[in-house]
């Protein structure tokens, strides 16, 4: 099965909007693989969010992400990037769509809940990123087999 790396952000913790996020993934029928309560490092998120280091919300975004523990996770499912993405919505909290978890809980650009991985590859990246081997478990999921058809569980995409 495909796996993604999400992050429940500070502000989630904050706002106490931890068990509705999870509720939406658990309820869709992902499979939680990881998760994990840890107050980020900076050299961690700077790596992480390299690709906006000229951007003038970068040290602001790091000082946010810092601020309080996070709670990064592990889930798995059938082309389990891609949905996780259409679950969390836009970058932006004002304009993201109503029904993903920004569109009905975040009015911000930066204070925006969730973070999801964008590709595959990147998927593979942050998990070596945010968990070490040990921190993630194999187990079956025993709703899977009702969760997809026979043929999907079976066939590779
Ligand atoms: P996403 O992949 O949707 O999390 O979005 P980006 O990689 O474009 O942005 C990463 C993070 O930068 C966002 F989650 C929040 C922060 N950001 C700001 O603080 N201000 C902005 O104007 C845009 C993004």
């Amino acid at each position: 099965m495909e796996r993604t790396l999400v992050i429940i952000k500070p502000d989630a913790i904050n706002r106490c909007l931890v068990g509705e996020i999870l509720r939406r993934f658990e309820k869709k029928g992902l499979k939680i693989a990881a998760m994990k309560m840890v107050t980020l490092q900076p050299y961690v998120l700077k790596e992480h969010y390299a690709e906006h280091k000229d951007k003038v919300f970068f040290k602001g975004l790091i000082n946010y992400m810092t601020s309080i523990p996070s709670i990064p996770i592990i889930l798995e499912g059938k082309d389990i990037v891609n949905v996780v993405r259409t679950m969390i919505g836009s970058t932006q909290g004002r304009e993201a769509e109503p029904g993903t978890i920004r569109g009905d809980y975040s009015v911000s650009n930066q204070n925006n809940l969730v973070h999801a991985a964008e590709s595959k590859e990147k998927a593979e990246e942050e998990i070596k990123r945010f968990f070490k081997e040990d921190e993630i478990y194999t187990y079956q999921k025993m709703n899977f087999d009702w969760i997809y058809s026979k043929d999907e569980k079976y066939l590779k995409k």
